[in-house]
């Protein structure tokens, strides 16, 4: 009999088609791709903490570069595929990465979904079994674009979900006027990706932030909290008792989610305004019960401690392993080896479970397979 071999699957792993790069070349504001005379490669800016580089280095040659390279792991699927084998990757759920179509005109962003969908699920058939995608929606555009989007992915082979932002249609996954899209997209059988872009207003990082933190602050705390935020909004709106077959992957383990479900539930429990508007009597699924029925969270969190309360929160058997994929590049080491930002995730999963556990195949790939239908053509 053949050895049992654990099958590795990447679901939280990004890139830019190359139609997508080129809108991004022709922007002037965030987010934009440009080059600079003193760097070879041109730079990708996508944050609002970038904002103020950007201006600096546009003044003055000597100022630091802003963003990041713009490498070829961010746009070519040659490339992904050899990431993918040389950290032993069986199967790369793909996604575009943020800010998704969010800054485009409701004219534009119906075509231009469709556009990267197909391209997508292009993609993804030159390499059958190894890769699917999770599509991005128009969210700019009229609600019957965004639905006809909905059924548009929902025939696509590859496609096994979407990656969402925070904002919704501008007001945020608590929008009232958000909830026939989740409703479509959980009938559609799709899993969401939930994935941060916005992170917190600059000013919370100080007046030192930009010349002397680097992106540690917006990316290490601002990222967490803006999907902590998100999802409590959708729990105190009553989003996942609304849209029960909801299912929703949370990036980064869920922010911080797992460490601060219990002083969520308990301020619920001690909110006067909600004790007599009668959201916290009988019956009430606590946030305990929704991390466990309706969501997943990726295992892209880099320690056993913070994976520890991920697995606490929802379980082992909602757990599954991502990288992350083109960001966070060895800085120091050749860009076509082994990536220390992936080693460490895949450490943490050891360190939790154990090496070669049920749990550790299980996160490292087996969830994704069953959850995603990733054994399915
Ligand atoms: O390094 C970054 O800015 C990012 C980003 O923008 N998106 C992401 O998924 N990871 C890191």
């Amino acid at each position: 009999m053949a050895a049992f071999k654990m099958r590795v699957v990447d679901i939280h792993t990004h890139m830019y088609p190359p139609s997508y790069i080129k809108i991004l070349e022709s922007r002037s504001a965030i987010p934009l791709v440009r080059t600079f005379p003193q760097a070879a490669d041109p730079r990708l800016i996508l944050l609002e903490a970038e904002v103020k580089s950007l201006e600096e280095a546009t003044q003055d040659a000597t100022a630091k570069l802003p963003g990041r390279p713009l490498t070829s792991h961010f746009a070519s699927l040659a490339q992904k595929v050899h990431f993918m084998d040389t950290h032993g990757i069986d199967i790369s759920v793909i996604s575009l990465a943020n800010p998704w179509l969010d800054f485009l005109s409701a004219a534009e962003s119906g075509k231009m979904a469709e556009s990267v969908n197909e391209e997508f699920s292009r993609m993804c058939s030159e390499h059958p079994g190894r890769l699917f995608f999770f599509a991005t929606l128009p969210l700019t555009a009229p609600l019957e674009t965004l639905l006809a989007a909905v059924s548009h992915v929902q025939g696509l082979k590859y496609c096994r979900g979407i990656i969402l932002g925070t904002t919704g249609l501008g007001k945020g996954l608590d929008d009232p006027a958000l909830l026939p899209i989740l409703e479509a997209v959980a009938a559609a059988h799709l899993t969401v990706f939930l994935h941060p872009h916005y992170g917190l207003p600059n000013e919370v990082w100080g007046p030192r932030a930009s010349a002397e933190y680097g992106h540690v602050l917006p990316l290490a705390l601002g990222f967490p909290m803006e999907t902590t935020i998100a999802v409590t909004r959708m729990y105190l709106a009553g989003v996942f008792d609304k849209v029960r077959d909801l299912r929703m992957i949370l990036a980064h383990s869920g922010g911080t989610l797992p460490f601060l479900a219990g002083r969520i539930e308990s301020c619920v429990l001690h909110d006067g305004q909600l004790v007599r508007e009668g959201k916290v009597g009988k019956g009430r699924r606590t946030v305990w019960e929704v991390l466990k029925e309706q969501i997943y969270l990726d295992a892209v969190i880099y320690s056993e401690v913070g994976l520890k309360a991920a697995i606490d929160a929802t379980g082992a058997d909602r757990l599954m392993f991502g990288t992350d994929h083109p960001f966070f590049p060895p800085l120091e080491t050749d860009e076509q080896g082994e990536w220390e930002s992936v080693s460490l995730n895949a450490a943490a999963v050891t360190k939790a479970v154990g090496e070669g556990s049920g749990e550790a195949t299980a996160i490292m790939g087996g969830n994704a397979i069953s959850i995603l239908r990733l054994d399915q053509d």
